[in-house]
C-alpha cells in the first residue's frame, strides 16, 4: 500500500490547482500505471537515483518508483467538526491518510474570492487547526466512555484511558495532539484512535507568482514550503527545457514540487528500501526507525504476518560490488531478523511462511 498525503485547506487556497500539477508532472508520474486512482486521488513517483543505479546492475523487466498518493480532500471550513460544509466527510478522508500537507493563501489574486474575505495565513491555519481538533475531541468524547466500560474487566486499559485523558486537556487549551510529550509507546497506544491531529503536518505556502523567493514566518514552529501553485501548474505541461528557461526567468532552482516530495519524505520521516529482482527493480516507502516486518508489510500483509527474515545488503555495497551474488561472495548479505531496523537505501529481500 502507498503512503497516501491528504492536501487540506480552506476552499480557494490553490488545494486542486496543486494537486493538479502534481499528478500531471510530465515524465514521472506518467511512468506509473495507475497515476489516477480516482479524479481526487494521484500517484506521485519518488525521484531516486538509486533506483537507477540498481536497474543498471539488474536489468530488470520493470522498474516501479516509490509512490506517494495525494489525496485532494475537498475544502475544509470553520464548523466541519459540526458537519459544517458536508464536513464530516471531509473529516473521514482526512483520517484515512498517513499525512497531511495544508495549503496556505499567501496569494492576493482579487479575483479569487477567500472564504472569509480577506488574505490572513496565520487565521487560515487556526481555522483549520481548531477543527481538526475539535475533531479529535470529538472521538475521545466517544472513545472515553466505551474504553472506561471496558476497562471494568480489563485493568490494563486504565494506562491507556489516562493518557486519552492527558490529550484531552492538552487538546483542549488549543495544541495539536502530536506536540504533545509523550513516549513511543505511549504514541502506539494512542494509535488505534486514529486521531488526526497526531498525523505529521507539512504546510505548503501558497504565494504570488513573484514571491517564490522570499522568507516567511514559520507556522507551527516549522517554516512553510513556497511554492507557486499556478506556476507549478504550468511548469507541469512544459518539457524539460522550456521549464528550465521558466524557471530561470521567475529565479526558481528546482519545481517547487520537487523541493515538496522531498521536504515531505524528510519532515515526515520516510526512507526507501528496495527489492531487486529480475522481473522488477523497485522502491519502497517505509517510516525511519521501522523494523524489517513493517518493511516487509508495506509490500504485502502476509509477508509481515509470517515474516521470517530479511535479506538485507546495504544500497552502497550493492553499488559496489554489482550484484546479489558478488554481495553474498564478500559476506555483505546480511540476514536480518524481526528486530532489524530498516536503513535507508536497504535491498532487500523477505522470506516468509504462510
Ligand atoms: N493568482 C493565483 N491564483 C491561484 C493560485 N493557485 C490557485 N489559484 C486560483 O485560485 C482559484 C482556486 O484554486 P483551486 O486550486 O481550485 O482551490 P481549492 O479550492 O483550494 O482547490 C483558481 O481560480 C486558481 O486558478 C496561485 O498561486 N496564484
Ligand atoms: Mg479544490
Amino acid at each position: 500500500m502507498a503512503l497516501s498525503i491528504g492536501i487540506v485547506g480552506l476552499p480557494n487556497v490553490g488545494k486542486s490547482t496543486l494537486f493538479t500539477a502534481l499528478t500531471r508532472k510530465t515524465g514521472v508520474a506518467a511512468n506509473y500505471p495507475f497515476a489516477t486512482i480516482e479524479p481526487n486521488v494521484g500517484a506521485v513517483a519518488v525521484p531516486d537515483e538509486r533506483l537507477a543505479r540498481l536497474a543498471e546492475l539488474v536489468r530488470p523487466g520493470r522498474i516501479v518508483p516509490a509512490v506517494v498518493e495525494f489525496v485532494d480532500i475537498a475544502g475544509l471550513v470553520a464548523g466541519a467538526n459540526e458537519g459544517e460544509g458536508l464536513g464530516n466527510k471531509f473529516l473521514a478522508n482526512i483520517r484515512e491518510t498517513d499525512a497531511i500537507v495544508e495549503v496556505v493563501r499567501y496569494f492576493t489574486d482579487a479575483d479569487v474570492v477567500h472564504v472569509e474575505g480577506r488574505v490572513d495565513p496565520a487565521g487560515d491555519v487556526e481555522t483549520i487547526r481548531t477543527e481538526l481538533i475539535l475533531a479529535d475531541l470529538g472521538t475521545l468524547e466517544k472513545a472515553l466512555p466505551r474504553l472506561e466500560r471496558e476497562a471494568k474487566r480489563d485493568k490494563t486499559l486504565d494506562v491507556k484511558i489516562a493518557l486519552g485523558k492527558r490529550v484531552q486537556i492538552w487538546m483542549d487549551s488549543g495544541h495539536r495532539a502530536a506536540r504533545m510529550e509523550m513516549t513511543p509507546e505511549e504514541a502506539e497506544l494512542l494509535r488505534d484512535l486514529h486521531l488526526l491531529t497526531m498525523k505529521p503536518m507539512l504546510y505548503v505556502a501558497n504565494v504570488d507568482e513573484g514571491a517564490v523567493g522570499r522568507d516567511l514566518a514559520p507556522i507551527d514552529g516549522v517554516e512553510p514550503i513556497r511554492i507557486c501553485a499556478k506556476v507549478e501548474a504550468d511548469l507541469a505541461e512544459l518539457d524539460p527545457a522550456e521549464a528550465r528557461e521558466y524557471m530561470d526567468e521567475l529565479g526558481l532552482d528546482e519545481p517547487g514540487l520537487d523541493t515538496l516530495g522531498r521536504e515531505a519524505y524528510r519532515l515526515l520521516g520516510l526512507q526507501s528500501f528496495f527489492t531487486a529482482g529480475e522481473m522488477e527493480v523497485r522502491a519502497w516507502t517505509v517510516r525511519i526507525g521501522a523494523k524489517a516486518p513493517e518493511a516487509a508489510g508495506v509490500i504485502h500483509s502476509d509477508f509481515e504476518k509470517g515474516f521470517i527474515k530479511a535479506e538485507t545488503i546495504s544500497f552502497a555495497d550493492y553499488d559496489a560490488l554489482g550484484s546479489e551474488a558478488a554481495a553474498k561472495t564478500a559476506g555483505r548479505l546480511r540476514i536480518e531478523g524481526k528486530e532489524y531496523v530498516v536503513q535507508d537505501g536497504d535491498v532487500m529481500h523477505f522470506r516468509f511462511n504462510v
